[in-house]
């Protein structure tokens, strides 16, 4: 049927076919739906900076080969891309802001429902930005965190240059981007800057224009980064934990409750919340309480709590058509504003609860820091009030599930490798590479994209990368793909990995303290938390003595979908990754941009953009390129 060429996910399937019994669309259909898209808009040639517009460019019309204003096809490719890498850095740094200004009020002593949980994080966090420690109450540390954070945020001069940056990466990066005049000082500042720059009648050169998107991704870098640190430690910062994934996770016996949307200040909450509330549920007829996450809040929940993950982008519709789900609570970021009309079908509620996030006819529930921990129990307590309502006639959940074993921090890795090499715990990683045991590292991160087959890019390439022997390490719906499909825990690499990773991972089995088997991918984390994979390059290019832009180590999004991954895959290009992206992006209308990124990129910062749909020819291309880096290192 239509449903397999949809999406892989065999728990999807029954959903999909409920959703067409009952008359319902879903994002599957309105994908199709759009089909056939405007070619204008799909290469990136459509214009609507000014409401002259839109201008599109037919090459070979004279007169149309410009937009009004005269801007050609590079100039306006260039535009189009920055401000989606714009649009993405504004969200994940404004993600980080958010947790930063919590963490100020919590040092200031004003929050009651949150503290500093990982003491141990504030002050490496501390000592890596310059913050003293030595002597220093918990409080007045965290309170200068906190605040070296939120000066990210408003710098206006161009120096000093930003903080995070500045203490995580290499210094060849550092002396990189100070070179290529890349190097932010504002979060606010560039990203203000660039939306100047790309102004009706301002730069018109395509390059100037890359290089402001670039300083625009190190901002995204800036603010995910502190997003992460910040986050670990208000909540702490994840260990191993063994859940599971997929619909199968949603319980029929029990009020289930989607934490969805990417920032965990409320979802922690509503977790820490859940814990007091079963006698309520019971008190209703439930079992008790069941949280299931989707996207990355879901992520930061499983991270740090093990809850389980119910589904990620592109599936969180059918979360609902369970019949089985009583409140989906969201916070920021990638929610289909369809989820509304389809919970109107069913007895869920949705709650909104951020001041920027609001579905006209959903429930609102403005969270409040000052009492946080009530807002996260008023919010269950309506769940279990819509769990009264539930029509048990309609539950139908796929009893689809696998097991997961998550929580890889770069803490939690790197105390793994400990307890291979206590001196030096990041050799175990880099000795595995140079004795070509593994051929280097891969991350997976992003989204899903409705233009191919849910999941499918995902998992191919990553089921052929482990038998290439590359170390797999995932964040963001990528992970989530991965859980759903049992890739993350033992089973995965008994099926799936080369006989060096294989090895590599059976070494790490045997000194992992876990009584769970080793995953084939270790998943790290939240989108925010690709900085925890940029923090293991850096570590790995500094053993080894060569920077980040020589080691074996590459980046995939598969299916990167939104703005933010399109910030992300940027400022991975500048850390001099090598950067695959499984969907055609939209600036294959000029040729000079399309040249710039997947080429000369590489002469100046080693990191360049693949784009290739297709996953067994990406698969090809990855290892190529990891091969040349391990024969160039070997040199
Ligand atoms: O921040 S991977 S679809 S959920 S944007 Fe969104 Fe993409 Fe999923 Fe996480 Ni990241
Ligand atoms: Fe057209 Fe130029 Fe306006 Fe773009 S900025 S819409 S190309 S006139």
């Amino acid at each position: 049927s239509d449903f397999e060429k949809y999406t892989i996910d065999i728990a999807a399937h029954p959903m999909l076919e409920r959703a067409k019994e009952l008359g319902f669309l879903t994002t599957f259909d309105r994908a199709k739906a759009q089909e056939p898209r405007c070619n204008f808009g799909n290469t990136g040639i459509c214009c609507r900076i000014c409401i002259q517009g839109p201008c599109r460019i037919l090459p070979k019309k004279p007169g149309a080969n410009k937009g009004i204003c005269g801007a050609a096809d590079y100039t306006i490719v260039a535009r189009n891309t920055v401000r989606l890498i714009a649009g993405g850095a504004a969200a994940h740094s404004d993600h980080g802001r958010h947790i930063a200004e919590t963490l100020l009020h919590v040092a200031e002593g004003k929050l009651k429902d949150y503290r500093v949980t990982d003491v141990d994080k504030l002050m490496t966090v501390a000592q890596k930005i310059g913050v003293a420690t030595e002597g220093r109450d918990v409080n007045a540390i965290a309170r200068d965190v906190a605040q070296a954070a939120l000066d990210e945020f408003g710098r206006v001069s161009e120096y000093p240059k930003l903080t995070w940056i500045t203490n995580t990466v290499t210094e060849g990066r550092l002396k990189k981007f100070n070179e290529t005049t890349i190097m932010p000082s504002g979060i606010n500042l560039s990203l203000a800057g660039l939306l100047h720059q790309t102004h009706v009648g301002n730069d018109a050169d395509p390059i100037n224009l890359i290089f402001t998107g670039l300083k625009a991704a190190l901002c995204d870098y800036d603010g995910m980064h502190l997003a992460t640190d910040l986050s670990d430690i208000l909540f702490g910062t994840g260990v191993p934990v063994v859940t599971e994934a997929n619909l199968g996770s949603i319980k029929a016996d029990k009020v289930n409750i989607a934490l969805h949307g990417h920032n965990p200040l409320l979802s922690q909450m509503v977790v820490a919340a859940a814990k007091e509330m079963q006698a309520e549920a019971k008190a209703a007829g439930a079992a008790g309480i069941n949280l299931v996450g989707i996207c990355c809040t879901g992520n930061e929940v499983l991270m740090r709590e093990g809850v389980a993950i119910a589904t990620n982008f592109a599936t969180q519709e059918l979360a609902i058509l369970t019949g089985a789900m009583d409140a989906m609570v969201v916070d920021v970021q990638c929610i289909m504003p369809s989820l509304r009309s389809l919970a109107e079908c069913f007895h869920t509620k949705i709650v909104t609860t951020m001041p920027i996030m609001k579905i006209p006819g959903s429930y609102h529930y403005a969270f409040d820091e000052y009492n946080a921990l009530d807002s996260a129990k008023n919010i269950i307590r309506l769940a279990i009030n819509a769990y009264k309502e539930r029509d048990a006639s309609r539950v139908s959940i796929p009893q689809i599930k696998h097991t997961v074993v998550a929580g890889f921090s770069l803490e939690s890795l790197m105390s793994i490798f400990k307890n291979i090499n206590p001196d030096n715990p990041i050799r175990v990683i880099t000795d595995a590479i140079k004795a070509g045991e593994i051929k280097g590292v891969a991350l997976f991160a992003g989204c899903n994209n409705l233009k191919g087959q849910h999941d499918n890019n995902h998992t191919e390439i990553a089921k052929g990368l482990a038998r290439n022997d590359v170390f797999l390490v995932a964040t963001g719906c990528a992970a989530q793909a991965f859980a759903k499909e049992g890739l993350l825990n033992g089973e995965g690499v008994a099926k799936y990995a080369g006989e060096g990773l294989k090895k590599f991972i059976g070494r790490l089995n045997e000194k992992s303290g876990l009584t769970a088997d080793l995953p084939l991918i270790f998943h790290m984390g939240s989108c925010v938390d690709n900085s925890r994979s940029n923090d293991f390059q850096t570590m790995i290019a500094n053993e080894m003595g060569v920077d980040v832009s020589d080691i074996p180590y590459v980046a995939t999004a598969p299916e990167a979908m939104s703005e933010k991954s399109v910030a992300i895959g940027s400022y991975h290009v500048a850390m001099g990754t090598p950067t695959h992206v499984g969907v055609i992006p939209p600036l294959t209308g000029s040729s000079l941009v399309h040249e710039v990124v997947t080429k000369i990129a590489e002469d100046v910062f080693g990191g360049f953009f693949i784009f290739e749909a297709d996953p067994h020819k990406a698969v090809n291309r990855l290892v190529e390129v990891l091969e040349e880096r391990t024969w160039k290192l070997a040199m």
